[in-house]
């Protein structure tokens, strides 16, 4: 009867400019520039989320991409907003390609270099614990294809330097035939000088995808336990200890961690509620509240939740257990369905499949894929339709009822994991639904599916902190839409003030947004930082709607790391657009309430 809400993406952020510090430790060979004083890198504040306080919580809801999770926590993080300052067109250069090509602010990424400390995002009862001294050693697989080499190394290094090296039987990186050259041979310098020997780098000859490039770096591995990464993860304190401990207690137990949020604008790094997975009829992956049920018990938040589904990217499993459940299916292309094609396996073949909530990893959430596959196919359905056809028996219907064009679609041959199923004897789809996901709501064949549920902005409300005009001072005009206000995409510009017209009233609110009138949000664009601003429906994820007042009256831009000017203050046109910081007359700005 309960609806499953899915929960959105939504990053608070905590400014201060003040006290800011950054532990770093420098490595030789080709730790990026940084050509910023210290005070503007992040420095993280320790505070522990009190999870059956977040599950009270309002439910927050999901969006398009991953069904990410909103931290209402705030507070947890802070970072300079000006991390991202662009001071030529180097560094301009460097944030627009890492847009098109990552779909993050790779200049902040690389700034930020291959080491950082992360804010310890675990409850804090999880650090009063301890683990068996025996644990089973891992081999952690990434694979990766055109990552952005500062996210990669970030990624290693972060397991290097909190994972005891009793713990870490070596690295695998499997390079997805990368087409990026610079990525190809300074990775290939770096891990042959930088890294220690238990790193090796395995490259594809050609384009895999995620699904066989796992199942190769599966392949050399010869650690006991498997562990995936994305290749732009960080990973918190204390991290794998908890994830092989249930593993060994039981080597058919599959474990994720809770996986925190990266800002792909900001690269901040906070904290996730616990929660775990589901999917819906459409055979998307989405994140769910966890039944207080779940939660009871003498561990409370700390023990381990059941999880019908895994996110896919992030999880440990015994390497010979992975060899028997049959790996994955290697007639899966690219990206997509892998995860949820492994999730019912582990529990209808006998497996279960946990979220650890005192295991922590950080994950970039992007906007946007920014690959595509080497023929341009769909491979999320085709992964989907072969899913479909091994594992969800009568159920398969409910997909096809949602994608009726994909009924008499091509799906490849599936014998072998037919095979699979009945040599391991697996349960019923129905089994597991009854007893796995009984929330899932089952309805008829037309049924839709259930929807995720959008949080508008009449129900958000950030807190506003001013009301008033933005006043420019050189030219005594103030900002307004260049057309109506309401006109979404449209430019702005500087005219006449009228102290009696609303459509000169911006708001500027808690989460840094600047909106006309209370109807649209002055938005730049991700992946060209010279076009000038414009009117867009508010999104809610900061970025490219995230506005600071700073110092000499400068109004500044976090994603694009430049402030708004007044493009010719002598011409009646008014135009304005985003440039390099520096403090001149264009560049000042009042806001008067
Ligand atoms: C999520 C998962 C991801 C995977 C995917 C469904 C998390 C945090 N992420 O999407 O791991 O399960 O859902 O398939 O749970 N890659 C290759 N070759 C390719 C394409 C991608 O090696 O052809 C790599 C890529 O560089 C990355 C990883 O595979 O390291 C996952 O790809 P993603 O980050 O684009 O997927 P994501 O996080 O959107
Ligand atoms: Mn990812």
């Amino acid at each position: 009867t309960s609806v499953t809400w899915t929960l959105l993406l939504f990053v608070y952020f905590n400014f201060s400019e003040e006290n800011q510090s950054f532990k770093n430790v420098p490595i030789k060979g080709l730790e990026p520039q940084r050509p910023f004083p210290k005070k503007f890198y992040p420095r993280f504040t320790r505070g522990p989320i009190h999870v059956p306080e977040l599950q009270q919580k309002e439910n927050k809801i999901g969006n398009s991409l991953g069904n990410h999770i909103q931290d209402p926590v705030k507070g947890e993080t802070e970072f300079s907003p000006e991390m991202g300052m662009i001071f030529n067109e180097e560094d301009q250069e460097v944030r627009d390609l890492g847009y098109q090509k990552h779909a993050f602010n790779m200049l902040i990424s690389n700034r930020l270099g291959y080491h950082r400390e992360v804010p310890d995002t675990r409850d804090a009862k999880c650090r009063e614990k301890s683990y068996p001294a025996d644990l089973p050693s891992a081999s952690v697989v990434i694979c990766f294809y055109n990552e952005a080499l500062s996210a990669l190394l970030r990624t290693v290094h972060s397991v290097l330097d909190r994972t005891p090296p009793q713990l870490l039987h070596e690295i695998i990186l499997v390079d997805d035939n990368s087409e990026l050259a610079d990525l190809k041979k300074d990775l290939g310098d770096y891990v042959k000088t930088q890294l220690p020997k238990t790193t090796k780098l395995v490259r594809n000859e050609k384009r895999e995808g995620l699904i066989r490039g796992r199942m190769i770096g599966a392949s050399h591995a010869t650690g006991k336990v498997l562990v995936f990464l994305d290749s732009h993860c960080e990973v918190n304190e204390m991290w794998l200890q908890p994830l092989l401990t249930p593993i060994r207690e039981d080597r058919r137990t599959v474990v994720c961690p809770v996986i925190d949020i990266i800002s792909a604008d900001t690269l901040t790094y906070s904290s996730s509620p616990v929660v775990r997975g589901g999917f819906n009829w459409g055979l998307h992956f989405k994140w769910d509240l966890v039944p207080l049920s779940e939660l009871e018990g003498p561990e409370g938040a700390t023990a381990p939740i059941k999880s019908p589904t895994m996110a896919g990217g992030l999880f440990a499993m015994d390497r010979e257990y992975f060899n028997e459940l049959g790996q994955y299916d290697s007639g899966m292309d690219i990206w997509g369905g892998e995860n949820l094609e492994i999730s019912f396996r582990i529990w209808m073949c006998g497996g279960r499949l946990l979220i650890i909530p005192c295991s922590r990893v950080g994950h970039i959430f992007r906007k946007r894929r920014p690959y595509g596959s080497p023929g341009g196919q769909d491979t999320m359905a085709h992964n989907s339709l072969r899913l479909a056809h091994v594992w969800m028996d009568e159920y398969k219907e409910q997909y096809f009822a949602l994608r009726p064009e994909l009924r008499m679609r091509n799906y490849g041959n599936i014998t072998d994991r037919v095979e699979l199923r009945k040599r391991l004897n697996c349960k019923s789809f129905k089994w597991y639904l009854d007893n796995i996901y009984p929330e899932m709501q089952i309805s008829g064949p037309n049924a839709k599916a259930p929807q995720p549920v959008f949080i508008n902005r009449a129900q958000k409300r950030p807190k506003i902190i001013q009301r008033g005009r933005l006043y420019h001072l050189q030219t005594n005009k103030c900002l307004v839409a260049q057309g109506h206000p309401s006109q979404k995409g449209g430019l702005v510009v500087v005219r006449e003030c009228d102290y009696n017209d609303q459509n000169q009233v911006w708001i500027y609110n808690e989460d840094h947004e600047l909106i006309l009138n209370n109807l649209l949000c002055l938005d730049v664009s991700e992946t060209r930082s010279s076009d000038p601003p414009r009117l867009m429906k508010c999104h809610g994820s900061g970025g490219s709607q995230q506005w600071t007042l700073g110092k000499n009256n400068r109004l500044y831009q976090v994603s694009v790391g430049q402030c708004l000017k007044v493009v010719d203050p002598l011409s009646h046109k008014g135009y304005v657009t985003v440039a390099i910081c520096d403090g001149s007359l264009p560049q000042q700005w009042h806001f008067e309430s």
